[in-house]
Order: C-alpha cells, then sequence, then structure tokens
C-alpha cells in the first residue's frame, strides 16, 4: 500500500514537470521518468541470528533494535545522489527514484570500519543472510546493489561486530605458537588466521588491510593444523568482551567436517567475540629408539668387559640395557635410566670369569617403545700367561741363581701375543703355545746381569719374569 501511494506522488510529480516541457517530447519523457521507491530497514543484529526479531533476547537481555542514527544515501542510475534520514517509524525511504540499477551506502558507526553489513531481505535464518561489502564513499559504508523497479523495493539490512578467535595452548597453558594453519568461518566463508602480534597463542583472522575480520552471525567456525607431533586434545569455547584473557561465558562446541563450531546466538552482545580455547596434546610416540654400541668393539678377547652404549629417540628415552649371556644364560643385566633424554649413553664395566659371553642391547623410550635388540659376542681374557724355564742343555743352563743360556714355553688359553725383553718388543704368532728360545747376553736385547721378560697375551694381560744372565 506504501509503494502504491508513493508510486501515485511520483506520478504526479512527473506530470507537474511536463507542463514547461515540449508537446512533441511528452511521450518519450513519459517513458523515463518511470520511478520507483526503495524502503530499507536498518537493525542492529543484537540477538545474532542474521534476522530481524526484536522478541528474541540474549543471555544478559538484549535484542534486536532498528539503527536509525546515520543518514543512508543512495545513488540512483543517472548518479544521483539521494540522502536520507530515517523516518518516524525508523525506515529509510527514497522515493522518486528512476528505475534501473542503483547502490545503496549504509553509514559505519566507527571509522576505519569495525562491523559488518548483511543484507537479511527474505532470510528465513542467518544461512540465507549475505555479507555486504564496504566501500568509501563519504566514509566508510555497507554498500548494497539494488536495482529500483515502479513495483518498489524493499531491503533488510544487518549489522554486526560479532568477532572469531582462538587461543591455543597445551594442557599446562603454555601457549603455542607458529600453528601451521588456522582459519575462522562464518556466512559459509573461510578466512585465514594469523597470530596476534605481542599475545603468544592467540589468533584471529584479519583483513588484507590488517584489520579484524568481522564475522556474520550464524554457525562461527575454527579448524587448525595442529604443529608437526602434536593434535588436538580438546576444544572449548567462551565469550567476553575479552575473552582471550577472561572467557567469561562458556559456548557449546559441536564438531562436524573437520573444523568446531558455536552459534552466535550464544553470544550475549553482539559486538563480542566467540573465543575458541584449543588445547594441545603431543601425539604419541610410535618410534622406536636408535642404539648403537660404542664400546667394545668385539674382535679380541679382552680382559673386563667395558660397554658403551649410546641410544636416541626424538620422545625421550627411558633406558638403555645390556645383558650378558654365558650359554644362552643370564649371568648379568646392566643398565643406565635415561629420564627422558633424546640421547643418552650407557657405560658399564664388568668383570667377568673367562670364557665366551653373548651381549644384548636396546633401549626403550617413555611410550614404551623399544629398540632393535643387537647381539655381539666377547671373550673375556682376565688370565695372565705363564712363562716357565725349559729344562735341557740345549735350551738353559744354569749356574747358580744365573744363567749362561735360558729359554721360555709360553702359554695362554687366549694366545699369547707378544713378549719385551728389557723394553724391546719381538712380537709371536699368536697362539696357545709359544716360546722364546736361546736368550744369552746379545740376543734380543738380552743382557749381562738382571734381565726383565714380560709375556703379553691379546687380551693384553701380562706376566714379568726376572733373570740374571751371566
Ligand atoms: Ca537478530
Ligand atoms: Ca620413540
Ligand atoms: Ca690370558
Ligand atoms: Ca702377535
Amino acid at each position: 500500500m506504501r509503494n502504491g501511494r508513493r508510486y501515485a506522488l511520483a506520478a504526479a510529480g512527473a506530470a507537474a514537470v511536463l507542463v514547461a516541457a515540449p508537446l512533441p517530447a511528452m511521450a518519450e519523457e513519459t517513458a523515463d521518468a518511470a520511478t520507483g521507491t526503495l524502503t530499507v530497514t536498518r537493525f542492529d543484529d543484537r540477538y545474532a541470528d542474521g534476522l530481524f526479531d526484536p522478541s528474541k533476547t540474549t543471555a544478559n537481555g538484549d535484542a534486536d533494535r532498528l539503527n536509525t542514527s546515520l543518514a543512508a544515501q543512495l545513488v540512483d542510475v543517472n548518479g544521483t545522489r539521494h540522502y536520507k534520514s530515517a523516518d518516524a517509524d525508523g525506515l529509510y525511504r527514497f522515493t522518486d527514484v528512476p528505475v534501473g540499477p542503483a547502490t545503496l551506502y549504509l553509514g559505519h558507526p566507527n571509522y576505519p570500519a569495525n562491523e559488518v553489513f548483511f543484507d537479511a531481505t527474505g532470510a528465513q535464518s542467518a544461512a540465507d543472510i549475505v555479507r555486504l561489502p564496504t566501500t568509501e564513499y563519504f566514509g566508510a559504508q555497507g554498500t548494497a546493489d539494488v536495482v529500483i523497479d515502479e513495483d518498489g523495493e524493499e531491503r533488510l539490512i544487518g549489522m554486526t561486530a560479532l568477532g572469531v578467535v582462538a587461543k591455543v595452548s597445551l594442557a599446562d597453558g603454555t601457549p603455542v605458537s607458529g600453528v601451521p594453519a588456522i582459519e575462522f568461518a562464518s556466512g559459509g566463508e573461510w578466512f585465514s588466521g594469523s597470530e596476534y602480534a605481542g599475545l603468544a597463542g592467540g589468533y584471529e583472522a584479519q583483513t588484507s588491510d590488517y584489520r579484524v575480520v568481522r564475522h556474520l552471525p550464524g554457525d562461527l567456525g575454527m579448524r587448525l593444523t595442529a604443529p608437526e607431533g602434536y593434535r588436538v586434545a580438546s576444544v572449548t569455547a567462551a565469550t567476553g568482551s575479552a575473552p582471550i584473557s577472561y572467557p567469561d561465558i562458556p559456548m557449546t562446541v559441536t564438531e562436524r567436517d573437520g573444523a568446531y563450531w558455536v552459534s552466535s546466538t550464544d553470544v550475549p552482545l553482539y559486538f563480542f567475540d566467540a573465543a575458541f580455547l584449543v588445547t594441545l596434546e603431543k601425539l604419541p610416540d610410535t618410534t622406536r629408539p636408535e642404539v648403537a654400541v660404542v664400546s667394545p668393539v668385539p674382535t679380541a678377547p679382552v680382559p673386563a668387559l667395558a660397554l658403551q652404549i649410546d641410544a636416541t629417540d626424538d620422545g625421550g628415552l627411558q633406558r638403555i640395557v645390556a645383558n650378558i649371556y654365558k650359554g644362552g644364560k643370564l649371568v648379568k643385566s646392566t643398565q643406565t635410566a635415561a629420564g627422558g633424554a633424546t640421547s643418552a649413553t650407557h657405560t658399564a664395566t664388568v668383570n667377568l670369569p673367562d670364557g665366551a659371553y653373548t651381549v644384548k642391547y636396546n633401549a626403550q623410550d617413555l611410550a614404551g617403545n623399544i629398540s632393535r635388540t643387537s647381539t655381539f659376542d666377547v671373550t673375556i681374557d682376565a688370565t695372565a700367561p705363564k712363562a716357565t724355564i725349559k729344562n735341557g742343555r740345549a735350551f738353559t743352563l744354569a749356574k747358580g741363581d744365573a744363567y749362561d743360556l735360558i729359554s721360555f714355553k709360553l702359554q695362554d688359553a687366549g694366545k699369547i701375543d707378544r713378549v719385551e725383553l728389557n723394553g724391546k718388543v719381538k712380537d709371536l704368532t699368536d697362539n696357545v703355545w709359544s716360546d722364546v728360545n736361546f736368550v744369552k747376553p746379545g740376543t734380543f736385547g738380552a743382557v749381562q746381569g738382571e734381565n726383565t721378560l714380560v709375556v703379553y697375551d691379546v687380551a693384553g694381560n701380562a706376566t714379568t719374569v726376572i733373570f740374571t744372565l751371566r
């Protein structure tokens, strides 16, 4: 009805203009002069559901209301600017607008703009609303394309300043910086987030000119890629004026399609933030430790087992173990606790009876993973060689406590390696049985008077014999 009346008035105005116009142009002027009206309902979506319904109230009693505080502007098909304040009933009515495409501008209350406008014309739910761009036209303006026709046009335009943020931390509250990817959603659109400067672990989406993205009412979403080695342990949400620091009112979070969602209708004031509070935890460690023996490199008998076994594990080591077996039976177990270190060394010196042994060693991480068990064989020889003086005149000639000639028979189960006579080395073929024959002054470094013969086995054990040559 209202539009019809306005149209009638517009037609009367056109007729008045024609009084002064030349008669032949009358038909053409009548066609060109077709006009229409545009009625704009502008509202603050204080109960943030994207619809204009003042009967609904938020948790703290706020409700949608018309916004009449600023003028609305319309640039018509001819480029003419129409400037309107709200009528007494709170609506903006542009009349006598030439039919054709036009642009509607609704002023932001802040400059630079810190709100977002949306077109809710005909919307049944927040899913139907459409984000409007903000452009500059005598200030920051929510901007909508309209087409004026003779039937009259109506627009329902809402304004909101919802924020969506995330705080990412570990269970102990340590903030997590450098989350590889985090995004926030509203109005069916995803916005890439970044970390606040100066607030570790706090994230939000920013516009290309580094200003906060204001979100449309409806489902507000967040999804993120946890840093390598971590996963999401829990996501909760809260709302408030500064929820990153003071998350006061809990919000219900639902999870779907790999994202977390809250409803903007849980936000008590339409310029508050919904804050997702993300707790990360380390991924379970399923990787075995690596382990390597450093000592001994068991190619020959040794007098004692000096173990050094190194291990590494990215998730932290619990202990390194080396068990010593003889004939398949455990004779000694050694270990070192690693206390969660990512690398550790186990050392032990083990004295054992002579014989052949097998050592099995491995490492365990904090998660209980056990490295491959490795094995090496080792022979213990802790017994010094035997050296006995040979009898028989061909080998040995004794005169009292001294000798004109002396020969030795050498024996060692771990094999004789060499002798040193007065410090002069004589290498021998490694054998269980060996000899040093026909020693007299002038041979093998022997001298008149006291001589010292040291006999070594392969393991390094030594026997010393002192004798006197005449
Ligand atoms: Ca509403
Ligand atoms: Ca591991
Ligand atoms: Ca020996
Ligand atoms: Ca030798």
